[in-house]
């Protein structure tokens, strides 16, 4: 039986009432989003046609999921809030914190000695909250979601940009920072501004070496990674219903990478089947009960233009496999192409590497398909020319397919299978030599790419690829290998081609595991007690942040202005800094090391204003707090892009950054930066971003009457003695303007405790 399945048939049996009323106010059609944002509005009857792109609107989410490097200040906030349990179904997944060096077995213990205190930690939050908790080990957060919790229609929320994963299975999943999974799990309702809507139309049919991966590789590249801000991508078409379950969870978990709210699919037959041999026929059968209000109304998909803010046609028959990057997922290239362009652009072709799996693409049906590759190695006398990885999802993933034999072929090519976990997808790769920072070129099937995400080398060039393409790019050795048209040299000199890969979309004895590592919380957690030591390097209780002054904030120093990309990587760097996320102090350290210095181009170096002198970012602003002076943060487009990671926006608040002004930021740390209490503010005028000086002070005017629609004033005051007022915009509502007089949202929830 499926977890939490009352919850499920609640959300069912509210359903087509609640439709046909939203059907009836807007009198038209609905699309399969619209349908589940409606029926998870916070107060019913419905009475409002929302405005997309404008109205802030509250919604009830079924679930909450944590994932390990998130969840500790998630939880350390949720703790505060005086609740004796989670209000709605909740779990924490143990995945970010294993290092990939040695292999699955050792790496995993290495973690479990290492990671104790924090493990013990969640484990015991979780068992007194009535949190279920998924050991390390278990897998990445987004597969056992899939595999366990997510459900089409339902409506979570998860601390981590990848929840959106659960679009594949119907739902409509969205990343958040710790502090709104803090709200949902005090029982408050969650706030989203009402999204735009982008349609999808997938003609044809995957074929040959196409991979579901490719249709989001594609997406990227015409939309970029801001294209989808503040939208929610709906799927559909001939091309949505013929490709598995898991391969439409892909599409959705990279919708990640082109900033969209999340995307989302229709139910339909391989959904059910997915939900079927995962253990959930009882799902699947809730789910056919009401099979018409889980999709779009027929006129949608047949005239989409009429209902979506945008159209885009993929025809999957004509679509060719893609590799995107390197430095950024939205840099498509198709393969026939890569030949040209890497020499264009004087990219290293030899593939050092070939990384599969991660939460993106660690399927049942993408492993069989990389594995109807390895196979062809010994077939075909070849011999992989580059090293070659797997992350698995899960536990249950793993464990089937080694008991396929699918590890066994992987085995045979030399490959090495790290834990069930994020490993080098976030950093958490000990990979031999990347210390000497040599230019080199890894694939993998990730979903990111931003410099040094990998194995900390800024040198890397990672490219995003399928499963399948990855597979045969280590085996080539070559980033150039175009495996539709060239032929590679076997061991006895022959001229030999790759088949195209064949795979299951599920296993057909099944899926089978020993131990899933989920651990049930206590009945009554009240007798749980929560130790945190005061000594602790790792993890810190949070004290309050102070309560706006009530006047205009004056004389503050510019501490940064970033250049270019500055994505939650460059402001709160991952891998090694990991180990500090529930030490607020700590991990302030690397507060926007990674975020590159206008002025001089150079990364982790700033002017400090009191003193001229050079410094490493957190120093300066270490020395700007301790004589307390406030602080400006400026950036260019779509900062804070990429992660959930709140610590993003704690850190310079913790150090006493002010403000955060950029010509546009991305959805989640726009709202991580409100939530804790400071200003996130654009430019009106874009242009004005080169009026900013080195040597700026800044006054920002506006605030005793700070409201809603009502832009602000800044003066830069430059050190030739003149002065320059620039218009700035924010988009706060009247709630959102209470967290920055508060002080941040939480101080606000600690209120009503009281
Ligand atoms: C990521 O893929 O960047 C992460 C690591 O999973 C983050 C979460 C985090 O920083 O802990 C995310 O995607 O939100
Ligand atoms: Fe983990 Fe990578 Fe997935 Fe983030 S994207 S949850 S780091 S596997």
């Amino acid at each position: 039986m499926a977890f939490d399945i009352d919850v499920i048939k609640s959300v069912y049996d509210r359903m087509p009432e609640r439709v046909k009323a939203a059907r009836e106010l807007l009198g038209r059609p609905l699309t399969l989003s619209e349908k589940i944002l409606y029926n998870h509005l916070w107060e019913n009857p419905v009475s409002q046609n929302f405005k997309r792109g404008a109205d802030y609107v509250d919604f009830a989410p079924d679930r909450v999921a944590m994932q390990d490097a998130t969840a500790q200040m998630a939880l350390l906030q949720f703790m505060q809030a005086g609740r004796p349990q989670a209000a709605v179904p909740s779990t924490v997944h143990c995945d970010h914190l294993i290092t990939a060096q040695n292999g699955a077995e050792e790496d995993l213990n290495m973690a479990n000695n290492e990671s104790k205190e924090v493990y013990d930690f969640l484990a015991s939050v979780s068992n007194k909250y009535g949190i279920g908790f998924w050991k390390p080990g278990a897998g990445i957060i987004h597969q056992v979601v899939l595999e366990n919790y997510a459900f089409p229609g339902g409506m979570m929320i998860g601390t981590d940009s990848h929840t959106v994963n659960a679009g594949g299975l119907g739902m409509i999943a969205i990343g958040v920072g710790g502090a709104d999974a803090c709200d949902v799990m005090a029982g408050l309702p969650w706030e989203l501004k009402w999204p735009k809507l982008i349609g999808v139309k997938l003609t044809g049919k995957l074929n040959g070496w196409t991979a579901p991966k490719d249709v989001i590789l594609k997406v990227a590249g015409i939309l970029t990674v801001k294209g989808g801000t503040g939208a929610i991508v709906e799927y559909f078409g001939e091309g949505v219903t013929s490709m598995s379950c898991t391969g439409k969870g892909t599409i959705a978990n990279m919708g990640a990478e082109i900033g969209a709210t999340t995307s989302t699919f229709g139910y339909d037959d391989s959904m059910e089947r997915y939900l079927r041999s995962t253990g959930r026929a009882d799902v699947a059968d809730l789910a056919n009960g009401i099979r018409e209000h889980l999709t779009a109304d027929a006129d949608v998909y047949a005239n989409p233009e009429k209902y979506f803010d945008e159209v885009i046609e993929i025809n999957l028959n004509e679509l060719e496999p893609h590799l995107n990057g390197p430095f950024t997922p939205d840099l498509a290239t198709p393969i026939s192409k890569m030949k040209e362009v890497a020499a264009a652009n004087g990219w290293p072709t030899k593939v050092e590497v070939g990384l599969i799996g991660s939460c993106t693409n660690s399927s049942y049906e993408d492993i069989s398909r990389a594995v109807s590759l390895a196979k062809q190695v010994s077939e075909k006398n070849l011999k992989t020319k580059a090293e070659f990885t797997i992350t698995p999802g899960s536990e249950q993933v793993r464990y089937t397919i080694e008991r396929d034999g699918f590890l066994d072929t992987f085995d045979k090519i030399g490959a090495k299978v790290f834990a069930n976990a994020c490993g080098p997808c976030i950093g958490m790769w000990n990979r031999m030599g990347a210390e000497k920072q040599e230019k080199n070129t890894i694939v993998h099937s990730f979903n990111r790419n931003f410099a040094k995400r990998a194995d900390g080398n800024p040198n890397t060039y990672a490219f995003v690829g399928s499963p399948e393409l990855v597979t045969a790019l280590a085996i080539a050795g070559d980033l150039t290998f175009n495996p539709l048209t060239d032929t590679l040299t076997n061991e006895n000199g022959e001229q030999v081609k790759l088949d195209p890969p064949t795979g299951d979309e599920l296993p057909s004895n099944g899926f089978a595991v020993e131990d899933a590592g989920y651990q049930a919380p206590a009945e009554d957690g009240s007798g749980v007690k929560v130790a945190v030591d005061p000594s602790s390097k790792r993890l810190q209780l949070l004290d309050p942040f102070q309560a706006w002054e009530g006047t205009d904030l004056k004389g503050m120093k510019l501490l940064i202005k970033a250049k270019g990309k500055c994505t939650t990587d460059h402001i709160s760097m991952a891998g090694p800094w990991l180990k500090f996320r529930g030490h607020l102090d700590n991990i302030s350290d690397n507060m926007l090391i990674g975020a590159v210095n206008f002025f001089n181009e150079k990364t982790n170096e700033v002017k400090n204003q009191l003193t001229g002198q050079y410094g490493a970012v957190p120093h300066t602003q270490r020395a700007y707090k301790a004589a307390g002076v406030g602080s400006v943060v400026v950036g260019d487009e779509n900062y804070g892009e990429g992660s959930s990671r709140e610590h993003a926006a704690m850190e310079p608040r913790h150090l006493g950054v002010r403000a955060v002004l950029v010509k546009s930021f991305a959805r989640i740390h726009e709202t991580n930066l409100k939530k804790q209490g400071m200003l996130a503010l654009t430019f009106a005028d874009k242009s004005d971003y080169d009026k900013i000086q080195e040597n700026d002070n800044i006054d920002i005017i506006g605030l005793t009457e700070f409201a809603p629609g009502k832009p602000l004033q800044m003066v830069l005051h430059h050190d030739n003695g003149t002065s320059e007022t620039i218009t700035v915009n924010h988009s706060y509502n009247d709630q959102q303007i209470e967290w920055f007089k508060e002080g941040g949202a939480l101080n606000i929830i600690r209120k009503s405790v009281r």
